[in-house]
């Protein structure tokens, strides 16, 4: 879905991303959390990601100012196990934690073949493949999944109890770029629905409810009381309960239920886990992996695929490197903007 038919403006990656750094700095946010923050949204923005890109900027700034999230959190990494490492994130964001455990987390993946991270009290309002991503730019195999805030129905439940829940995978391929998926266990990200609203448009049938819990396309119904659904009724629904239990579950984390951020009106980064398993594809003894993973590519090619997941963000980011970052000139003001004053989303 696109952002918006606004002017656009084109700006240097470096560029974009030395001013979110600043806006991160200026709202709250250590130098070092800034900067992995930054990088973030900047690359979001940059592969054309735009629900979690730029348009992200003013629930991060608005969640800062409520004091629902700590943005000078220094994580906490304990080495737990052979093969498990665990992150206290310390009511910070996800990404500063990932940061700070990611250099053990490989080591353990490399020497016992698989490893994982568990990260809780963390805060993620991001897109999840470039968690998983540079994994397999090194040779590794990455899962990750992270529950999100209540508002999608099971499937066959009347009410609004599992988040957005992201799934994101990341694979090596043989002379191709890394094969990566990263899809909401929802019909639609929750970012998406937002951004439909704002544009006036109407949704599909099957993506959510309204207050009364009855099928609407209306997205500002979906957001104004009602509920989003998930992906492929049963199926999509055992995905996103299987996320609430490994991302909080089994770290520590909150469910997607299980916090309140009423009296922090603003805040908009749920307050949950994530966890990444990292598996070394050189312990296995069959064929090298990455030249299986071409071959099934090759073979999807032959079978009359036109595009893989991941594809899209690829050739965003090479338009991106010739003619810069696309961002509308609203948000651009809007960034400029946020170095001066708080902002109310
Ligand atoms: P999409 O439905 O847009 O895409 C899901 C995946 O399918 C992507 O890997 C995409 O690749 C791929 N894809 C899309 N269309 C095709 C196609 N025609 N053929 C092959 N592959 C295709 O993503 P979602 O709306 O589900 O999620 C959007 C973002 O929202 C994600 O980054 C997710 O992490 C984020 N999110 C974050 C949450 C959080 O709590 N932090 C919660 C929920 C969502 P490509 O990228 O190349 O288009
Ligand atoms: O788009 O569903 C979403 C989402 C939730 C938290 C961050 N993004």
């Amino acid at each position: 879905m696109s952002v918006s038919i606004e002017p656009l403006i084109r700006v240097p990656l470096a560029e974009l991303q030395a001013l979110l750094q600043q806006v991160f700095q200026r709202h709250g946010c250590s130098e070092a959390v800034a900067g992995v923050l930054a990088a973030n949204c900047a690359s979001a923005q940059r592969d054309g990601a735009h629900s979690h890109g730029v348009f992200r900027m003013p629930g991060y700034v608005s969640t800062l100012a409520s004091g629902w999230v700590d943005g000078r959190a220094v994580p906490e990494v304990n080495d737990v196990a052979a093969a498990f490492v665990q992150v206290d994130a310390k009511g910070g964001f996800a990404q500063p934690a990932l940061a700070a455990a990611r250099q053990l987390l490989v080591q353990k993946a490399r020497s016992a073949g698989i490893a994982v991270l568990a990260i809780h009290n963390s805060h993620h309002f991001a897109a999840l493949w470039p968690d998983v991503e540079p994994f397999a730019e090194e040779g590794l195999i990455a899962l990750s999944v992270v529950n999100s805030m209540t508002c999608v129905v099971p499937h066959g439940a009347r009410k609004p109890l599992f988040g957005t829940n992201p799934i994101a995978f990341a694979a090596p391929c043989a002379g191709h770029p890394p094969i990566v998926f990263d899809m909401a266990t929802s019909a639609m990200a929750h970012g998406d629905v937002q951004i439909a609203a704002r544009q006036g448009e109407q949704l599909p049938t099957g993506v959510g409810v309204d207050a009364a819990g009855e099928p609407t396309t209306d997205p500002q119904a979906m957001l104004d009381g009602g509920a989003l659904l998930p992906f492929g009724g049963h199926k999509g629904s055992a995905l996103s309960m299987m996320v609430e239990l490994l991302a909080a579950g089994l770290t520590g984390g909150h469910f997607s239920w299980e916090f309140d951020w009423s009296q922090h009106p603003g805040a908009k980064t749920p307050w949950t886990g994530q966890l990444i398993i990292v598996i070394d594809p050189a312990k296995s003894t069959a064929t090298p992996f990455s030249y299986r993973s071409a071959a099934l590519v090759e073979q999807m090619h032959a079978a009359g695929l036109s595009r893989l997941p991941g594809q899209r963000r690829f050739i965003e980011r090479e338009l991106s490197s010739d003619r810069g970052v696309s961002v509308t000139e609203v948000q651009w003001l809007e960034l400029q903007g946020m170095l001066e004053r708080q902002v109310d989303e």
